[in-house]
């Protein structure tokens, strides 16, 4: 057996079966490159599901976590520490809002987003107790806590783990009418994502999240939006929502905002929202703890050059111009996307989504499928040209083979 085989077995005796990943075994990783234990390269497409934008190994990240490793990595929220108020002060400028919530990972942001707008909801504006509603929509991603699969529409993240969380409320992404049909005096917020990821980068309508924010503002309703993956530089901007000039009433990011070393997630508001809790009434261990703080505050200065923002507009327009050109033949149905950030739906004929990332990992490519036939495209932010137009390379090999 190969150095991989006998890894791949040793995990498969000894580890639950919640994922099928793709037969590789990598050992080390830089930039946009990643070595299996066999020494062969492959070109990472994926990027964590966008919380690698700043490649693997960044130096300016490794560095801070090195630092920061050597003084203090966690006191707990018991105590402050020296890296927390700069964290919180510097996240929630770039984020044009007040205050900061620190989480870990993206569902526990999500369900923060979630308590926050109840109790905003109960506190605030009035809701009868118990009775807060919250607007979601069709293909959402948002976390697999028993909460939020609770709101999914996808029945592998949801089968079997009922009895489910009330309180939420199913409209299809895109559609304004629908949402504003849904909206009534108990609903508290609307969550949605600015460009919705796993259901395969689906970019809504021109003016929907405009309108979203219009509706919410007219009825009193949180916006919230989950840009924990659409966020923090990926579709060429510091935020999805950017794109049509909308700034909602919370932001939730993770994935990036740790840069692929450390779980940092936070919620992002004023005060009028997260200045509902009140101490010994949400927390984490973890959460903005000195060690996450240090690499995200390095995150959030790298995000403030506009560096990152300006390499995924650029590429992203040269990625959407060469994919475009594959929906010319009949082996590409369809592509989305914005930014280094791109949805190709296969036609099926060509092969599952599974069948086509396994023949671009024979190639040297790592790209995960989504839901049947769709492959996401989105590596890290820092990939150059050359390797961009080699992966495509491989792409278009594998479509025509
Ligand atoms: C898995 C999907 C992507 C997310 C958005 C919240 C979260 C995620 C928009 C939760 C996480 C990850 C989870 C990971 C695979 C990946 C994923 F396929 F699951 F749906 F990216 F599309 N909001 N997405 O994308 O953040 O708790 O994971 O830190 O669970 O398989 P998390």
């Amino acid at each position: 057996m190969t150095a991989s085989e006998r890894s791949i077995a040793a995990a498969e005796a000894h580890s639950a079966h919640n994922y099928h990943p793709l037969p590789v075994v990598v050992a080390s990783a830089e930039g946009a490159w990643m070595t299996d234990v066999e020494g062969r390269r492959y070109l990472d497409m994926l990027a964590g599901y966008s919380a690698l934008n700043f490649g693997h190994s960044n130096r300016r990240l490794i560095d801070a976590a090195k630092a920061q490793l050597e003084r203090v990595t966690l006191t707990s929220r018991a105590f402050h520490h020296d890296r927390f108020a700069d964290f919180c002060t510097e996240l929630a400028a770039l984020c044009g809002k007040e205050m900061v919530l620190p989480m870990n990972t993206g569902a526990e942001a999500i369900e923060t987003a979630v308590k926050t707008a109840r109790k905003w909801g109960y506190r605030v504006k009035g809701v009868p107790d118990g009775q807060a509603k919250i607007v979601v929509a069709d293909g959402n991603f948002h976390g697999r806590t028993t909460t939020i699969v609770s709101f999914s529409t996808d029945p592998e993240a949801r089968a079997d783990y009922g009895p489910y969380t009330p309180g939420f409320e199913i409209v299809p992404y895109g559609d304004l009418a629908a949402l504003e049909a849904a909206v009534d005096e108990h609903t508290v917020a609307v969550l949605i994502e600015p460009i919705q990821g796993e259901a395969g980068v689906l970019v809504p309508p021109p003016g929907y999240l405009p309108g979203v924010r219009e509706l919410t503002r007219a009825r009193n309703v949180l916006f919230i939006a989950d840009e924990i993956q659409s966020g923090l530089g990926r579709t060429g901007a510091t935020f999805a929502c950017e794109h049509e000039d909308v700034v909602p009433d919370m932001y939730v990011l993770g994935k990036a905002l740790g840069g692929g070393v450390v779980p940092v997630s936070a919620v992002v508001a004023d005060r009028d929202v997260l200045g509902v809790h009140r101490p010994g009434e949400h927390g984490s261990t973890f959460g903005g703890n000195p060690l996450a703080c240090a690499v995200a505050l390095e995150v959030i200065a790298m995000l403030r050059s506009g560096e990152y923002q300006r390499r995924a507009t650029e590429l992203g327009e040269h990625l959407h111009r060469e994919l475009a050109l594959l929906t010319g033949g009949d082996a590409v149905t369809a592509v989305r996307g914005r930014g280094l950030w791109a949805g190709v739906d296969i036609n099926p004929a060509r092969g599952t989504g599974r069948e086509i990332s396994e023949r671009l990992m024979a190639r040297g490519v790592l790209v995960k499928d989504t839901h049947g036939s769709t492959i996401r495209i989105a590596p890290p932010l820092v990939i150059n040209k050359e390797d961009l137009d080699w992966g495509l390379e491989q792409l278009r090999a594998v479509l025509e083979g």
